[in-house]
């Protein structure tokens, strides 16, 4: 399959510094050579660069960059939607503001081809603050409801020309919610299935419904994996970890059930901070989580050291 490296450093989303290194860690851990190995055609665009052409503010005193990730989602969504017509985009966040880009970015390129945008949301969080909702002003809380065109965004955001149906988004590994989002998401239609649901289902039992849904629909499916998805233990380098998420086999059983969906357009990979990594060890995994994603068996793993 053709693919493209899309790196996306953008970090004003998130509540400390870091994200920025996020592309070349990814790039460093090996993650060109590990799906050429696999006999994809690996194409690296290097990184996307936004700036805002004017600051702005907004009535909720708690935003944080709102100018730059404004700017950065507009150039997101454009990119997303170029390169994604004739080969599969990965983005290497970045913090996860840039999914409001990249996610809007590929519903518009699925509206064009008459097919619906699905999305798997694999992330500690809901991500389903607005500008007026969010209490600690950090937009990587907000792409989810961004995304599906909930109110509150005009005239800070692009507009987003093909919201995504809230039906068609399934999150898997909630485990952080705050109040308002709470109410807004249980309202919402998007399917949240916390630590809990995997503890007592297993996690084939939440992704297998919602893929044979896709399958049905002739979706085309994105990706968006926050490393905090993971159990800290697991994948620590990421600034809001929250204890008790996905385990390593939980998380390469989603990558090996999706590849063998055959279904995955895109894919996001953000969230981690290589300044809170030990010794490239998440950057490494996320690199072998792609790798099953994108055809590795588990048996195929080379013998090194971990
Ligand atoms: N809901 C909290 C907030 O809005 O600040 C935490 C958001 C964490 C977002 C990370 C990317 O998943
Ligand atoms: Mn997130
Ligand atoms: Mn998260
Ligand atoms: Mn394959």
């Amino acid at each position: 399959m053709d693919v493209k490296l899309i790196g996306a450093p953008l970090q004003d989303g998130a509540p400390q510094l870091g994200c920025a290194m996020g592309p070349a860690a990814l790039r460093i851990a090996g993650l060109a050579d590990a799906l050429t190995a696999l006999g994809h055609r690996v194409v690296d665009k290097g990184d996307v660069a936004a700036s805002p052409s004017s600051p702005a503010s907004h009535p909720n005193a708690a935003v944080r960059n709102l100018a730059e990730i404004s700017a950065w989602t507009a150039r997101l969504a454009e990119t997303a939607w170029r390169e994604s017509a004739d080969a599969m985009p990965i983005f290497l966040g970045g913090d996860h503001a840039l999914s409001a880009g990249t996610v809007s970015g590929m519903a518009r390129r699925a509206a064009e081809l008459g097919r619906p945008l699905f999305v798997l949301w694999l992330d500690a969080h809901t991500d389903f603050h607005t500008l007026k909702t969010t209490t600690s002003g950090n937009l990587h809380g907000v792409p989810v409801a961004y995304f599906t065109g909930q109110p509150g965004f005009q005239p800070y955001f692009p507009t987003v020309s093909a919201p995504v149906d809230p039906r068609n988004i399934s999150m898997i590994g909630i485990r952080s919610v705050d109040p308002a989002e709470r109410e807004a998401v249980a309202k919402s239609g998007i399917a949240v299935h916390d630590m809990r649901a995997i503890d007592e289902n297993g996690i084939a039992a939440l992704l297998r419904p919602f893929l044979e849904r896709v399958a049905a629909a002739g979706g085309l499916l994105h990706v968006s994996f926050d490393v905090d998805f993971l159990d800290p233990a697991v994948g620590p380098a990421v600034s809001t970890t929250v204890p008790g998420g996905a385990t390593f086999r939980e998380a390469h059983l989603v990558m090996e059930m999706l590849h063998d969906s055959g279904l995955v357009a895109s894919l996001d990979l953000v969230e981690l901070n290589p300044f809170l990594d030990e010794r490239g060890r998440t950057a490494m995994l996320l690199v072998e989580l792609a790798a099953s994603l994108m055809g590795r068996k588990v048996m195929d793993r080379p013998t090194r050291s971990y």
